[in-house]
């Protein structure tokens, strides 16, 4: 079934705001202050992080394109990069790279010899989850294209589908949280290959069909809560997955308690939050430019391919 208008906007504002109201919670003092700065437009709304910037580059290459067009997507991601955003180390230096003539497919290992294994390719798929959606195959064949331009490394990749995988579960499947926690750990383990993230799901399966509810802390010390995807994307799933039937703000608050990376984390699990329950109940929270991520969520729904 063709997720809703409300689910494509669900999807992309849960994402935007889990990135920006969970940028200012991240990192040290030092981070913390210097968001203090940065953190806010000028009417004062929250600002969103490289994961949005990210995600809506992604965007933009499919509606102009079809598809993800690697050369593009690379152009998009550098023409957009902006320090202020809080972009990973690596690929900051990567997409200054890019903007200065170099090739992606040759700086993108100059940081790590093997590729970046950070969640910056998890955190932007949602568009192609969106475009995609009545194809999981062609969905997973997209999104290495779309991770590869900036991360090289296996384990990167296999975050990213495995957040694929978990969008396109939520977008498609109408039934309650229960099911589609499922349905959702039932695909993840058919799929993930790498003892990273094998170790993490069984525990947090375990976790969520014995409904344990261990605190933040517990969760981010055994599931993880850093900048790595091995480290990131299953709390997120697994966070997203215990909050589908309760307030964004209790996901939120949530997020924020797991400390580490809360803007990543945010973004994940707000994704998935709002592929499965739409947009209404994120209407009240203040966001730059939300008026322009409405009208992109518009824009895939419209003309995603079926
Ligand atoms: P990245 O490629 O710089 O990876 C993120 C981090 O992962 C790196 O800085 C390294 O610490 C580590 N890492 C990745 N690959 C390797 C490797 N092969 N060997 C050793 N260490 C490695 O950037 P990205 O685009 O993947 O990162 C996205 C994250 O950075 C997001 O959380 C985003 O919000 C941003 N960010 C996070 C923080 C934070 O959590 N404190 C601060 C600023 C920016
Ligand atoms: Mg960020
Ligand atoms: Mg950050
Ligand atoms: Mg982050």
């Amino acid at each position: 079934m063709k997720p809703s208008r409300e689910q494509y906007r669900g999807c992309l504002l849960g994402l935007a705001l889990g990135d920006a109201l969970g940028a200012p919670r991240e990192g040290g003092w030092l981070e913390r202050r210097l968001w203090r700065w940065v953190g806010t437009t000028r009417q004062g709304l929250p600002r969103w992080t490289d994961d949005t910037q990210m995600t809506l580059d992604v965007a933009e290459v499919l509606l102009r394109e079809g598809e993800i067009h690697q050369d593009r997507l690379a152009a998009t991601f550098a023409r957009h990069y902006h320090w202020s955003r809080g972009y990973g180390p690596g690929t900051a230096r990567l997409l200054r790279r890019i903007r200065r003539g170099a090739a992606w497919q040759t700086a993108r290992t100059a940081q790590f010899p093997q590729g970046s294994y950070g969640n910056g390719a998890a955190m932007r798929v949602a568009p192609l989850a969106l475009w995609f959606h009545a194809d999981p195959a062609t969905l997973l064949l997209q999104t290495q294209l779309a991770a590869e331009v900036t991360h090289a490394h296996p384990l990167a990749l296999e975050g990213a589908e495995a957040m694929a995988l978990a969008l396109q579960t939520a977008l498609t499947h109408s039934e309650d949280g229960p099911t589609l926690g499922a349905a959702v750990w039932a695909q993840l383990q058919a799929y993930c290959t790498a003892p990273e993230f094998l170790s993490r799901l069984a525990l947090a399966q375990t976790w969520w069909q014995g409904q344990a509810n261990p605190p933040p802390p517990w969760v981010a010390q055994h599931l993880g809560h850093g900048t790595a995807a091995h480290t990131s994307v299953i709390t997120a799933i697994y966070v997203a997955l215990c909050h589908l039937e309760a307030d964004f703000l209790d996901l939120l608050a949530f997020v924020a308690g797991l400390k580490g990376d809360v803007d990543t984390l945010g973004a994940m699990a707000g994704a998935i939050w709002g592929a499965h329950r739409g947009a209404a109940g994120l209407t009240e929270w203040p966001l730059e430019r939300r008026a322009e991520v409405v009208a992109i969520a518009d824009q895939l729904h419209d003309h995603a391919p079926v």
